[in-house]
């Protein structure tokens, strides 16, 4: 099996600048998943801290591309059936922020990425 991911600095960073960071890096994971035989994602919930550069892996493990999209943060991105993507960002903005699957809008279950 090929896994060959890719590595998305996302938008938002670049834009606001990497400089002056010297919060600490933490990783995490989300799939784009069959969730109660609907799409979705698992874990439905993604938590850091307020000034941390997450590294995210938005894995697919269904047979087909979904969305993954970050509100306020800049990320829109596609990933395909067993070929993680990996996405770097600073959680600049605290709130709580809608992940969603822009392919699918009506029927991908939501996920939501919670930064404290
Ligand atoms: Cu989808």
């Amino acid at each position: 099996m090929q896994n060959r991911g890719r590595t998305v600095i996302a938008a938002a960073v670049a834009a606001l600048g990497l400089a002056g960071c010297g919060g600490s890096t933490v990783e995490r994971s989300i799939t784009a998943a069959t969730v109660d035989t609907a799409p979705g994602f698992s874990p439905g919930v993604i938590t850091v801290d307020k000034g941390e550069e997450v590294v995210l892996t938005v894995g697919n493990s269904t047979a087909r591309a979904h969305g993954f999209a970050i509100e306020g943060y800049g990320v829109l991105e596609e990933v395909n059936p067993n070929i993680p993507l990996e996405l770097k960002f600073i959680a600049r903005k605290g709130g709580t922020f809608k992940i969603y699957c822009q392919l699918h809008k009506d029927t991908h279950q939501p996920a939501t990425l919670v930064v404290q």
